[in-house]
């Protein structure tokens, strides 16, 4: 066997994580197939789709553009060009990605107008400061109300974002004035959520829109619906509903699953569902049930968002990130891995049926294969997770002590850093972190985000990069799946300021922070949001002048795609570690790489190395330190 004596090659070329080489051994021994393996059996992928040139938006067709061949077609049966073919393919990835976090953020609104009415079991209005500052960008009137009556109208208010035709989504109103006034220039202002997602299905109906520019702007309008809009909806009334993350320490990987407790993974995105199993979880007569099979207790873990969720609110461990959801289950000792909606492998199931493990559906909208359906609903909540947790738990028996084969390997970290969190970190002000910036102490801030891909190394881009960045001065915040790499290799302790640069490491020492902190889920991309309005409205500028960058070193999904394009069209240069289908169609190409930065002051760049991905950011943050007249620091050579 090659490859370092313990695992193969083929392993070790799959993921830098321990865990995961452990459990991809482990797969290999019991001849379980995963993700990887289904790349494998992919390739080659298509290469008209890798560059976003197939098309099968109406019957005519399917068509796609050859660029392969001189005499392959050029346009499809209707006429339409690459540029057209390439342009509506990504707006589609745009709406469906807007759609899933405005879904998201709509579901949370519900949940939150359930409580107020005193309709949802198990819920309660947890914090009441957010929920007056939320009502007072809302104009809601707190004054000699309860909290139920305030967050009813909140509720109602959040709502009407969605079907709104003229706006403005109330949100938008906390970018400075001129990112506001760029984006009404442009005609991207978003106007009601569901409006600017339904427009990108009509413009890319076969024979509307038929303008690549015109189409993209649509895209980033959309796009702004989601950031601007649903997915800030679900991060500000989750707060309300669920409190305010604030700092706390867990530990993460798949080594926090226990041999002898029962095990309960939740996965997915919606902290609805898992705020209640958590609470399910800890009631004494759940705890008692899990004795009597013969468990020490019962142990919640979470995978992807959800999990951050959790994470964030009640230091609830991350058994990983989206690519060991299968491995997760192949420890066989998981009892239950229960899921909501988004990122969750329709090949959950056949992994399951492998072992005693229940696979747990609980969505309306996200039924699988080979899952046991649960249907979740607010208005029972609690009593519905209580019979997901017993069902968990009954299952525990069927346990086969001979295939569990749990990884040692797990990470402390410090997690929870909701922008209030930083605010509170810094003593009560942004100013400490502003005086750094201009010191250089702080060279500037980046977003790490997004997912993972098997079209790179497991977590490899995600490590480097942020290692990177914070070895040049640069501030990290992440979420999403990058975030539980980063706490996966022990980056968001406060020690992992050791590997940060001289400027960075004093400021977090002082603090007590870690250099890569942790602000939640997918949908939480809308704190940094919130947190570089505010950075920006302190300095009097615009978001595209601060030195600050967002990158996505291993995205996969469809609100990858939104995100890039509502971080963009705020403002900030992001470089993303995939490449997106968009290569067909040279034209949106530039639009995306170079044109964009002039029209909306930030564009894309695509970087699959993780080191050269920091050293653009770092030119970048350079470039805009120089344009505001702080001090630009020497760089420090990538090693
Ligand atoms: Fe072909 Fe045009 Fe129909 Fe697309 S819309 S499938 S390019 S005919
Ligand atoms: S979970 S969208 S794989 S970050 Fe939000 Fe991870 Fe990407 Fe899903």
């Amino acid at each position: 066997m090659k490859g370092n004596g313990k695992y193969s090659e083929k392993i070790l070329s799959r993921s830098i994580d321990p865990a995961t080489h452990a459990m991809l051994a482990r797969v290999d021994e019991l001849g379980i197939s995963t993700a990887w393996d289904r790349f494998d059996a992919m390739q080659p992928q298509c290469g008209f789709g890798e560059l976003g040139l197939c098309c099968r938006n109406c019957h005519m067709g399917p068509c796609r553009i050859s660029p392969f061949e001189e005499e392959g077609p050029k346009e499809g049966v209707c006429g339409a060009t690459a540029d057209i073919i390439v342009a509506r393919n990504l707006l589609r990835m745009i709406a469906a990605g807007a759609a899933a976090h405005s879904d998201h953020g709509r579901d949370i609104a519900h949940t939150l107008l359930l409580t107020a009415q005193g309709k949802a079991s198990g819920y309660q209005i947890k914090d009441e400061e957010k929920l007056k500052a939320v009502a007072k960008e809302y104009g809601v009137k707190i004054k000699d109300r309860t909290k139920e009556e305030i967050a009813l109208d909140v509720a109602k208010a959040a709502y009407g974002e969605f079907g709104k035709q003229e706006g403005p989504i109330q949100f938008t109103r906390r970018a400075p004035e001129k990112r506001l006034a760029l984006w009404q220039q442009l005609g991207i202002e978003p106007r009601g959520i569901d409006r600017e997602i339904v427009e990108i299905m009509h413009r890319t109906h076969m024979g509307v829109d038929n303008d690549a520019v015109n189409l993209i702007l649509q895209g980033l309008r959309a796009s702004l619906a989601d950031g601007w809009g649903g997915s800030m909806i679900a991060t500000e009334l989750s707060d309300v509903l669920f409190g305010t993350p604030t700092p706390k320490k867990s530990e993460a990987n798949l080594g926090v699953l226990k041999k002898d407790m029962v095990n309960i993974i939740v996965h997915g995105h919606e902290p609805v569902l898992s705020e209640m199993i958590v609470a399910a979880t800890q009631d004494p007569e759940m705890i008692e049930l899990a004795k009597k099979y013969g468990a020490k207790g019962i142990q919640v873990s979470g995978i992807c968002c959800t999990g951050n969720e959790v994470l964030m609110r009640h230091g609830i461990p991350p058994a990983g990130n989206f690519l060991q959801q299968e491995l997760a289950i192949a420890t066989g000792a998981v009892e239950a891995m229960v899921v909501d909606v988004q990122c969750i492998f329709p090949a959950l199931g056949t992994v399951a049926g492998c072992f005693h493990t229940k696979l747990i559906s609980t969505s309306p909208k996200a039924k699988f294969p080979g899952a046991t359906h649960i249907e979740f609903h607010e208005e029972h909540g609690y009593e519905i997770a209580k019979e997901i947790v017993r069902t968990a738990v009954e299952n525990y028996r069927f346990r086969k002590p001979g295939m569990v084969h749990i990884p040692d390997e797990k990470s402390e970290c410090m997690v929870g850093f909701s922008v209030e969190a930083i605010v509170a970190a810094l003593g009560g002000s942004l100013n400490p972190l502003l005086d750094a910036i201009k010191s250089g102490a702080v060279r500037g801030i980046a977003g790490v985000v997004g997912c993972n891909n098997p079209k790179i190394q497991h977590d490899y881009g995600h490590i480097n990069i942020l290692k990177e960045l914070i070895k040049q001065n640069v501030l990290v915040v992440t979420t999403g799946c990058n975030a539980m790499a980063a706490a996966k290799a022990g980056l968001l302790l406060p020690e992992a300021a050791d590997l940060a640069g001289d400027g960075l490491k004093g400021v977090c020492k002082a603090l007590g922070i870690p250099p890569v902190l942790h602000m939640g889920s997918c949908v939480d991309i809308s704190r940094i949001l919130t947190a570089c309005a505010a950075i920006a409205n302190a300095l009097g500028v615009d978001i595209s002048d601060l030195p600050v960058a967002g990158a996505a070193p291993e995205w996969m999904s469809e609100k990858a795609v939104s995100i890039g394009a509502y971080v963009v069209s705020s403002g900030i240069f992001t470089v993303l570690g995939t490449v997106p289908q968009v290569l067909g169609s040279p034209l949106v190409t530039q639009v995306l790489t170079q044109t964009a930065e002039s029209v909306v002051g930030a564009m894309f760049a695509v970087e699959p190395d993780p080191f050269k991905a920091a050293a653009l950011i770092v030119q970048h943050i350079d470039k805009k330190r120089s344009a505001l007249g702080l001090p630009v620091p020497e760089a420090v050579l990538a090693g």
